[in-house]
């Protein structure tokens, strides 16, 4: 492993000074109504936390974090591997709501449910119901489906509409929580049930004059049952209002859109169930694909990011150290090669962290460019299952799962 400090597993906020747009760090917190009523302060209406531009890149609706602020100004982790709630992604299709957690109830009900409870007449939970079930802690990564969309255009010439992210819609976090299979058996669970759909309690969803209801999507019964947390903490804390407060959930390995925020109601049902976000989007659609769509999105594939700006500037003739990680929706990444001519010549990275299934593997090597100019670093992980990054990913209308290896220009000077 390499020689770097090793740090607390959540991670420690930088020390760095705040950027000119951040509020000071005795300033109050920002008033969450204001993000309700959409006259949030920041470059995103409707994200209520602060957005510093040296942590995140503001795009449409949702914040991507920036992979330099992995690291401070001399190089220095300062993200575990836990990514600390200020600096996590936010994906929202509309807005963060605002929601009391005295009042709000988790609201079941469906065909699945011993005596098929209706929406109306629910079977209820509040917070302190949830808290009082069993409790579980897992480390998982959440990451959007349309992370690395941008490359899909930039490096394959393949222009696709949608939040054009680079690889910063990803973060690993700590969750707590009651495992969803407790509270669907608590609620009266049936051998018969085969889908569940958790709705967000977020606004509607409405593009192109089309209201496609509330963020919501079908999980089936296997899955939920198997390793999805509803989750009431983030990091050792209470969720924060952009990450599902008071619940949201947690599905492990899947495309982020799986782990719905602001739970609400949930519908168990004996039959298969659909929303727009399991027929119109997170599909694969094009000539590559079966026609109609593939099936619904499932596990995240493979993917590796350098903990550098993209244009970072290296001095030359100076021994560096490039930090980066990799990560897997199926399996531990174990295998991680790094090329620094345009991949041209490849070598083994250093790993540092135990490969698991749960979370990224950390990594670095090397590297002594002698001669200022462009180059491009690339890096390339495999996983346990046999997974890596090809070349090219496969082409699908919305840019989904951008899997291959991407090319990061820096600069030697
Ligand atoms: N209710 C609701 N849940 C949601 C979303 C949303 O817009 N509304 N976005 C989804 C998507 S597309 C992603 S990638 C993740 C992002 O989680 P985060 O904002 O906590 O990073 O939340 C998912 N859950
Ligand atoms: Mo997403």
């Amino acid at each position: 492993m390499d020689d770097e400090v090793r740090i607390p597993d959540e991670g420690t906020p930088a020390p760095d000074a705040p950027a000119p747009d951040a509020p000071a760090p005795d300033a109050p917190p920002p008033d969450p109504g204001r993000a309700a009523a959409g006259e949030a302060p920041g470059p995103v209406p409707g994200i209520v936390k602060p957005l510093p531009a040296e942590w995140f890149v503001p795009r449409g609706t949702n914040a991507e974090t920036r992979w330099d602020a992995f690291r401070d100004a001399d190089g220095d982790p300062v993200i575990g591997r836990h990514v600390p709630v200020e600096r996590f992604f936010v994906r929202n299709h509309t807005s963060t709501p605002l929601i009391d957690p005295d009042t709000w109830r988790l609201k079941l009900f469906g065909s699945g449910l011993r005596g098929a409870p209706t929406a109306e007449r629910p079977v209820e939970f509040g917070l302190d119901d949830l808290r009082e079930l069993p409790s579980t802690r897992i480390s998982a990564l959440i990451e959007c489906a349309g992370n690395g969309r941008s490359f899909y255009r930039s490096q394959q010439g393949q222009p696709v509409p949608g939040t054009p992210w680079t690889l910063g819609g990803v973060g690993s976090a700590s969750w707590r929580g009651v495992r969803l299979a407790e509270v669907l058996r608590a609620a009266g669970l049936t051998g018969a049930a085969v889908d569940v759909l958790p709705a967000g309690l977020d606004p509607d969803y409405v593009v192109g004059g089309t209201n496609y209801g509330p963020v919501r999507r079908p999980l089936p019964i296997a899955k939920a049952l198997d390793d999805v947390l509803l989750a009431y903490e983030m990091n050792g804390e209470p969720l924060t209002p952009d990450h599902g407060a008071p619940a949201r959930l947690v599905v492990p390995g899947w495309v982020g859109i799986a782990s719905i925020k602001w739970v609400g109601g949930v519908e168990v049902a004996d039959h298969p169930l659909y929303s727009p976000w399991n027929t119109d989007f997170y599909r694969m659609f094009g000539p590559d694909h079966p026609p109609g769509g593939g099936d619904p999105l499932t596990t995240q594939v493979v993917k590796s990011a350098f903990e550098l700006a993209a244009g970072a500037r290296l001095a030359a003739g100076r021994e560096h150290r490039l930090h980066g990680r990799s990560w897997s929706g199926s399996a531990a990444v174990r295998r991680v090669e790094v090329s620094t001519d345009g991949g041209r010549t490849w070598r083994r990275a250093e790993l540092r962290d135990e490969p698991q299934a749960d979370g990224w593997t950390r990594w670095s090597v090397a590297w002594r460019p002698e001669r200022p100019g462009p180059y491009e670093l690339r890096a390339r992980a495999t996983d346990d299952r046999g997974d890596t990054q090809p070349e090219r990913a496969v082409f699908n209308r919305e840019g989904y799962l951008f899997g291959a290896v991407v090319a990061h220009p820096v600069t030697v000077v």
